[in-house]
């Protein structure tokens, strides 16, 4: 581990800089991809990463992140599955000397000192974004236009703050309404699941589906084939990553528009870690620079896709 030296730099003696990263899950793509970006960035600049998968359980992140403060690792990562309930494990690794940085997704806590930096998108704007193109694309005209809401992980800051930005649009439009709104965990059967529920109680009568994220969406599509629904033309799909098989579903016209979130946290993060070791103040907030996609562009895009 690093040891503080007054006279040289860190580099001249080539300590290893340990991490501990509890990453919340394996649960989508973007995640896939997350982890993958995340563990070549630490390779690429000799950062020893110590990675435990939490497989969506708060309980499993915080007993890993309780080994790597018995650990004494140097600086611990967290991307944590739920935003609340992170105050007794971050005061006891601030209680240890160990700086927490976020990726990804974010925590409410008491205390902001708590954590160093937060490294993720603009989870609002992304929900912008979404209502923003069903606004365009899908007129309300004399009848409401219902909207069916497939909402990831319930709790987790993306999932909160896509939520709220989408209905900030929305309630600045009116014939637009959430007509059923439920969680299906960023997963693939998740999404599928809110379909086959929703079919079974209900008359179909949606218009417009916005997926928290694309695995979802491709889980609702096989849904809605299976009950003979035509997904991006009798229904118009749009959800949130930009994954390239999501690129695949607006080439096949089954999915109608994805607004980018990347995952390609990796290098960004290492960089404020190595700032951090380096007594560097960092930013207490790092956004990344994303866009939309729809399926005129989608053919052109998919190649140069990296996730
Ligand atoms: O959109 C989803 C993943 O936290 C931004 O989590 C991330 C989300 C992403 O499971 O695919």
């Amino acid at each position: 581990a690093y040891v503080e030296n007054q006279n040289k730099p860190r580099n001249e003696y080539k300590e290893i800089i340990d991490v501990g990263y509890s990453q919340l899950g394996s649960e989508s793509a973007w995640r896939l991809a997350n982890t993958r970006s995340i563990k070549e960035a630490a390779k690429d600049l000799g950062i020893n990463l110590i990675y435990e998968d939490a497989d969506q359980s708060q309980e499993k992140q915080i007993a890993a992140i309780r080994k790597f403060i018995d650990m004494k690792v140097d600086v611990i990562v967290i991307s944590p599955v739920v935003d609340n309930g992170w105050n007794e494990i971050l005061q006891e690794a601030k209680d240890a000397g160990i700086p927490v940085l976020l990726s990804d997704r974010k925590v409410e806590v008491e205390d902001d000192s708590l954590y160093s930096t937060y490294i993720g998108a603009d989870f609002i704007e992304e929900g912008r974004r979404a209502m923003r193109w069903i606004k365009e694309n899908v007129p309300a005209e004399e009848e409401a236009v219902n909207i069916l809401e497939i909402q990831g992980t319930l709790e987790a800051s993306p999932t909160v703050e896509r939520k709220q930005g989408f209905e900030e649009i929305l309630n600045n439009n009116s014939g637009y309404e959430i007509v059923y709104s439920k969680g299906g965990d960023y997963t693939y059967a998740g999404g599928k699941e809110v379909i086959e529920e929703y079919m079974k109680t209900h008359e179909w009568d949606i218009d417009a589906i916005f997926a928290h994220n694309d695995d979802m969406a491709l889980g609702a599509i096989k849904a809605l084939e299976a009950y003979e629904i035509e997904p991006g033309k009798d229904v118009k799909i749009v959800s949130v990553d930009g994954t390239r098989k999501a690129f695949e579903a607006m080439i096949e016209g089954k999915l109608n528009c994805v607004v980018e979130c990347s995952p390609l946290l990796g290098p960004q993060l290492m960089k404020a870690i190595q700032d951090l070791m380096d007594g560097k103040e960092l930013p207490l907030r790092i956004i990344t620079d994303e866009k939309i996609y729809t399926q005129d562009e989608a053919k052109d895009v998919l190649s140069s896709r990296k996730y």
